[in-house]
């Protein structure tokens, strides 16, 4: 019997699969890349946030799927690589509404975190909300996804196998990677014009779920050290970051949480069927590039505080007011999380931030999603989500106690 490859060891080799073929499709990717990580070499530290090996290495992916079956089998395939659902977000309920709920597939403990921290924003398609999609609409959406295969069940096979065997002999890792990373890779098959272009009246994101027939990587996000910096390395190379950072706003105290920014990526070349049943070029501009710098995991008493911080009218002015300047004084006020709480060892922030997470999505449409002014009767929920894939969701915040212990 040959060696046993462990979980972590696949969930490293598939985040770096899925980034050489995410870099073959986005070449502005690959710039990113290189940028973020001469960013991360050129800051003199991370803070505590993490080594540099970590951070350099470091993704997080973004899918969108049509069904509760579809992100039942996502939750299955992510398994087999140390990845669990965590949070729910409803981005239904942003300023800019976007008709999904999501969860994020991440390593759930401090070591698995270490040893590789990939994990993957996943969105699910909100069919049943009325707002978004009229009874003739939802019924055609629900069959055309039904009607679809995005996992080989021989994949989800293999991946519940690999998962109770926690690893797989080298063999089966190889083609286990191979297959799975396939899944993720962008179609080349022609894509019915007039479906996709009802669609997108809707919602482009309804589109770009439901007016194919596979999902793909919609963008991979490396992590950079100093944000700003990057923004403006990005725009001294001609690319222009698509709008303002998301999230808190730089200063020199504690970095906390989450801040990212996005660039639209060029429109990608992709084959059309027409109504008269023939097929011709076309372009589509759906994917993007996006890169993040984390901070400090912030208690409930610190979230309730970057919420009141982050509704003034300018932020940035304001931040001193609600955040002391010092780890220190973070930990003594109980507003983030320090491991053993020693404010030199913060514990990162690991999730997404839900108005964030909308507005990333709404900068790279060219048009919002059409809400319809009628009551939404759709019942989605954490719980929901839960029973729904059949695994437990984690609680974010149990997961940072359990890391500051
Ligand atoms: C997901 C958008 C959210 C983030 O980093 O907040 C996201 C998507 O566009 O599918 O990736
Ligand atoms: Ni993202």
């Amino acid at each position: 019997m040959s060696a046993h490859v462990h979980t972590w060891e696949l969930r490293a080799r598939f985040a770096a699969a899925l980034s050489d073929i995410y870099g073959a499709e986005v070449p502005a990717y690959t710039t990113l890349v290189e940028v973020s990580a001469a960013v991360n070499r050129d800051c003199a530290a991370a803070g505590g946030l993490g080594s540099l090996d970590r951070v350099t290495a470091e993704r997080h992916g973004a899918i969108r799927v049509g069904s509760a079956r579809e992100l039942a089998d996502v939750a299955d395939l992510f398994a087999a690589f140390g990845m669990y659902p965590v949070g729910y977000y409803d981005l239904r309920e942003a300023a800019a509404p976007v008709p999904v709920v999501s969860t994020a597939f991440r390593p759930v403990d401090a070591h698995d975190l270490e040893r590789n921290p990939f994990r993957v924003f996943t969105s699910m398609l909100t069919t049943a909300d009325a707002r978004f999609f009229s009874p003739d609409l939802r019924a055609r959406v629900n069959r055309f996804i039904d009607g679809r295969t995005l996992f080989d069940p021989a994949l989800i096979a293999d991946a519940r196998r690999i998962t109770a065997n926690g690893g797989a002999s080298p063999a089966e890792a190889d083609a286990f990677i191979a297959t799975a990373t396939a899944a993720f890779a962008l179609s080349r098959e022609p894509i019915d014009r007039a479906w996709y272009e009802e669609l997108t009246a809707v919602s482009a994101v309804a589109a770009d779920i439901a007016g194919v027939r596979s999902t793909h990587i919609n963008h991979l996000t490396p992590r950079v050290l100093d944000i700003d910096e990057l923004y403006r390395r990005m725009s001294d190379r001609g690319i222009t970051m698509t709008d303002a950072i998301q999230g808190p706003p730089p200063w020199d105290g504690p970095d906390v949480l989450l801040r990212q920014t996005s660039f639209r990526a060029l429109s990608e070349p992709r084959r059309f069927r027409d109504v008269d049943g023939g097929v011709t070029d076309g372009s589509l501009r759906v994917r993007f590039g996006e890169v993040e710098a984390r901070g400090v995991a912030l208690t409930p008493a610190g979230r309730d505080r970057y919420d009141a911080a982050m509704a003034q009218p300018d932020p940035a002015a304001t931040w001193g007011e609600y955040f002391p300047a010092t780890h220190t004084e973070m930990a003594t006020r109980g507003l983030a999380y320090y491991r053993g709480g020693d404010p030199a060892e913060p514990v990162v922030y690991e999730d997404f931030l839900p108005a964030s997470a909308a507005g990333i999505f709404r900068s790279n449409l060219d048009q919002d999603a059409a809400a319809a002014d009628v009551d939404d009767e759709s019942d989605y929920s954490l719980d929901w989500m839960a029973g729904a894939i059949g695994h437990h969701i984690h609680d974010p915040y149990d997961l940072y106690e359990k890391a500051a212990r």
